[in-house]
């Protein structure tokens, strides 16, 4: 299988392109990646923040899918507006599952996708979506509507051109709330690891669902995919780099994915 990844890149190796490609290669497919930002990061925050022109990053994506082709593609921080609008021409055109993680802020608070970005991609880039994949905090934002639950955000976002979405709620204790492809609401449990080395989960959840969504799994088989991959890599995390929140431990996921579950069968193929 054949990812291509549209996200930041952290100098850490805790997040964005970097959590993404070690899903990708975790789980035995091939990573591409466009970089939309270069943020200069460590474990306890993000120190800077450089945006790329928006052709920069539409030549990348060109330049792989011209050659190399997209089973599916996921997309993380959006830095510009301009980003958003470059991207959602090229992703249109692939014509492949896309999974969108709107990621807004990192974990430390600092802003990675600034209002204007934030507007362009519910605009352009939602409507694209095969799944978008909020945590509660960020559906409640895209939605302008503070008092959702995460059912509620599931629905909201679809309703908002998304073909679907899965609001995360693993960091909290709580099940992921799926509204799938057909508008069905369904949780997504299983296990919850709470650990000190937790930076980049939601972008290992994206990158996995992209994952089963390119080998052909439904929304919610996806989901539950995505959810088990997640709480393995989180409990393989390691607390013991650097002072702040240490990265997942993908390592944990290689020869592994075939045994967890989608709800019946395996994703992995
Ligand atoms: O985890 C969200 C995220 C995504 N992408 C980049 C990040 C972060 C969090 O810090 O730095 C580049």
């Amino acid at each position: 299988m054949r990812l291509l990844t549209i996200a930041g890149s952290d100098s850490g190796g805790g997040a964005g392109v970097q959590a993404d490609l070690k899903t990708f290669l975790a789980l035995r497919a091939h990573g591409m990646t466009a970089i939309t930002a270069v943020t200069a990061q460590n474990t306890t925050d993000v120190e800077s923040v450089y945006a790329l022109p928006a052709d920069v990053v539409g030549a990348q994506i060109d330049a792989v899918a011209g050659d190399i082709g997209v089973d599916a593609v996921k997309t993380g921080m959006m830095p510009t507006a301009e980003i958003v609008i470059a991207v959602a021409e090229r992703i249109e055109a692939l014509a492949c599952p896309a999974v969108v993680d709107p990621v807004l802020r990192s974990s430390s608070g600092v802003t990675l996708t600034p209002p204007s970005a934030r507007d362009a991609l519910v605009e352009r880039l939602l409507p694209l979506a095969t799944v978008c994949t909020p945590n509660l905090a960020e559906a409640r934002i895209l939605a302008a509507d503070a008092t959702l639950d995460a059912p509620a955000a599931a629905v909201a976002l679809r309703d908002l051109g998304a073909g679907a979405a899965i609001v995360t709620g693993g960091a909290e204790g709580a099940p992921d709330w799926c509204c799938d492809e057909r508008g069905h609401l369904e949780p997504v449990g299983g296990d919850t690891v709470i650990s000190g080395a937790d930076h980049g989960t939601g972008c290992t959840h994206a990158a996995a669902l992209a994952v089963a969504l390119a080998r052909g799994e439904s929304v919610v088989r996806a989901a539950r995919f995505a959810r088990g991959v997640t709480a393995a890599a989180l409990a393989a995390g390691a607390e013991q780099i650097g002072a702040g929140h240490g990265p997942l431990g993908h390592h944990t996921l290689i020869g592994e994915d075939a045994g967890i579950a989608t709800g019946a069968g395996r994703a992995a193929g």
